[in-house]
């Protein structure tokens, strides 16, 4: 049975070496993001994560970008919220030096939102600080376009509104009741470089996640673990805690649940927002 002592929780934080935090959508939550449980799993009539495949990618480009350009527009206003900030603040010398002195932190997210690396760097600026934490962006972010072309290497950070003509109000025409519109492959976004179709630089399912050797790696030498706000159900994210166990590594669980698939081998579970638990919970 998981303890839920913070005071015990605190002594095995400020005796870490090297900390991992895998989180999830439930940290983007109180960002006014939709959480894949919640109604984020569903876009018009479509189960999202059907659309987060390659397969559909081949089979309605029109729509997947369509599905791409409504997230992006749906985060473009969306903030950091202090489950970010806190784990922001693991990751820069001043505030993690209080709690976890001897601690290296790499901080794994499934989301792509890009926020904890907006919290990140935000808290970086205003502090003067260099983090020495990391955030790894383990299934990419909203914002960033890769070529689709196998033989085209251009790769951008791309915050246009609207990333092309032809995608701007197509969320409105289907509120509005009216068919999907179907946006003709030459009007999608292309390629500055080869003129090739763009895809959104997420990982699918099916995808190899980014980074996938540090993390293993950081995962392998981690003796603590956090959890926070993830259902964890998707491959290889849900795998991270264990891999941590099995090295004799401790887990601890920040979920808004209780018996999410990690609490019965965790050996901290926290319940309750992580947007307020957090902070308090690591003394940040
Ligand atoms: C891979 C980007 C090989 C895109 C995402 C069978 C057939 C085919 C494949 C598989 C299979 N079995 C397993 C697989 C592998 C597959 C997988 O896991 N499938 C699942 C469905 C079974 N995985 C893959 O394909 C991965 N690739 O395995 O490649 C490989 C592996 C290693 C090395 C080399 C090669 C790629 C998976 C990436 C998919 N892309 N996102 C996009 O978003 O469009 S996944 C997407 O869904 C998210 O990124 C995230 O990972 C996942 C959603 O999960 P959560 O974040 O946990 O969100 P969820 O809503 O589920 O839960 C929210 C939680 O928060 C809840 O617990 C809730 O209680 C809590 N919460 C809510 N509010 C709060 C809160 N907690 C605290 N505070 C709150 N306020
Ligand atoms: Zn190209």
């Amino acid at each position: 049975m998981p303890s839920t002592n913070i005071e015990d929780f605190r002594l095995v934080l400020s005796n870490a070496r090297n900390i991992l935090v895998v989180s999830g959508a439930g940290l983007s939550a109180a960002s006014g993001i939709a959480t894949f449980r919640g109604q984020g799993g569903r876009w018009r009539k479509y189960d999202a994560s059907i659309l987060a495949t390659l397969a559909a990618w081949h089979e309605n480009q029109s729509r997947v970008w369509q599905f791409f350009h409504y997230r992006r527009e749906e985060v473009r206003s969306k903030r950091p919220n202090d489950g970010h900030y806190a784990l922001a603040r693991m990751c820069i010398p001043k505030w993690r030096q209080v709690v976890a002195p001897n601690a290296t932190v790499t901080h794994v997210t499934q989301n792509i939102d890009g926020l904890c690396l907006e919290a990140l760097n935000e808290l970086s600026t205003t502090s003067g600080e260099q983090p020495d934490g990391t955030v790894i962006e383990m299934h990419g972010n909203l914002f960033d376009v890769v070529c689709n072309a196998f033989d085209c290497d251009y790769r951008a950070k791309n915050m246009d509104y609207p990333i092309c003509p032809a995608l701007e109000g197509t969320e409105a025409i289907v509120a509005a009741g009216h068919v999907e519109p179907v946006v003709r492959r030459a009007d999608l976004p292309h390629c500055p470089k080869c003129q090739q179709l763009l895809r959104p630089d997420v990982v699918w399912f099916g995808e190899r996640p980014k980074q996938i050797q540090r993390i293993l790696e950081a995962a392998d030498s981690a003796d603590l673990c956090l959890v926070v706000g993830t259902s964890s159900l998707v491959q290889p994210a849900s795998k991270l805690p264990e891999r941590v166990r099995l090295n004799g590594g401790k887990i601890a669980v920040f979920n808004l649940e209780s018996n999410t698939n990690h609490s019965n081998e965790a050996d901290f579970e926290f319940v309750g927002p992580c947007e307020s638990e957090l902070s308090q919970i690591l003394g940040l």
